[in-house]
């Protein structure tokens, strides 16, 4: 074949034909109106889908923020990640932080084709522009240097442990995930930014779902783009003295219904609550969010 033709030739592999009748997951919503997938466990196979990202020798870097208190999450975010979190890739976690001194002697140690690297970032006094802040700072390192570094970002919240496989099929141009408290929920419901003043509004009769601000990612120029577009649709709610509701979630969730839709959405397995129990749909809780007395970590 010519030079430039990218052949890919997948090894001979021996698995259940898919049944074209009989979706393996009833119970859920599989794809959305605009077909992109729902991500839920029994609907992919591993094994397949890593074989294909193995082709392509796939960099993945994880980027989090532990910034003041927060530093006391993170060496179980990056141990059980080390378990969980794309086993067998090479990964990069991106570690922004105010206090490189503390967090450097945390005696966190990973394994080969993983790397800790950290990134001195300012502290903000609020705890708001701190979570919203985390978009331009994203967005600055990813031209200059995840771009050269690593294929896709995947951007987290540090107060989370990993319990359970989180693996390549995660991995699409742009991803948003489900938010548990709200999939289940009419859109009325939704805590979407409702002031037609904001950046980030979003009127009641319009939503696709609501993605949680704490899990998103994609390939490093989509999240450049979206980074970017939030990062200055906050500078000109800023500038016109609103804030959204939620923060940095409410200008994510108007970039994935006005802007970009996720090209793939991660279930509630990917981002569950500590105090949620479990539920019976849930085939695997993979993520979840840590219970926190907020007035005394943010303060
Ligand atoms: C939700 C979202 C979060 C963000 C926020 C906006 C999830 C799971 N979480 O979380 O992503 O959209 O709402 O209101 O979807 N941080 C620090 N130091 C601080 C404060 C925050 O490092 O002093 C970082 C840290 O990585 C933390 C993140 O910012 O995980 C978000 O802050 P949070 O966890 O307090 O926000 P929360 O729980 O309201």
């Amino acid at each position: 074949s010519p030079d430039n033709v990218n052949v890919i030739k997948l090894k001979r592999m021996v698995y259940p034909k898919s049944e074209t009748l009989k979706p393996p997951r009833t119970n859920v919503l599989s794809v959305s109106p605009w077909l992109a997938p729902i991500v839920w466990e029994g609907n992919f196979n591993i094994d397949i889908l890593n074989e294909l990202f193995r082709q392509e020798n796939v960099r993945i870097g994880l980027t989090v923020f532990a910034i003041k208190k927060y530093i006391r999450f993170l060496k179980t975010f990056i141990e059980t990640a080390e378990k969980f979190f794309m086993v067998g890739y090479p990964v990069n976690y991106y570690i922004f932080t105010d206090l490189v001194g503390n967090v450097t002697n945390f005696n966190m140690t990973v394994g080969p084709r993983k790397q800790l690297i950290f990134l001195e970032v300012p502290s903000y006094e609020r705890w708001e522009d701190v979570t919203m802040r985390r978009m331009q700072m994203i967005r600055d390192f990813t031209k200059q240097r995840f771009a050269s570094e690593v294929d896709y970002l995947v951007c987290l919240d540090v107060d989370m442990i990993f319990q359970d496989h989180v693996g390549v099929e995660i991995l699409s141009d742009v991803f948003g995930t489900l938010h548990p408290a709200f999939f289940v929920k009419g859109r009325d419901k939704f805590t979407y930014e409702r002031r037609p003043e904001s950046q980030a509004y979003i009127p009641e009769d319009e939503g696709d779902f609501y993605y949680a601000g704490g899990y998103f990612g994609g390939k490093v120029e989509e999240v450049y783009k979206l980074t970017n577009h939030c990062h200055h649709a906050m500078l000109t709610d800023k500038a016109n003295n609103i804030e959204a509701i939620w923060h940095d979630e409410s200008y994510l969730n108007n970039y994935f219904l006005y802007y970009k839709k996720p090209t793939k959405i991660l279930s509630p397995e990917y981002l569950w609550n500590e105090r949620d129990g479990t539920a019976f749909y849930l085939r695997k809780i993979r993520f979840i969010a840590l219970h926190k007395n907020m007035d005394e970590v943010r303060t």
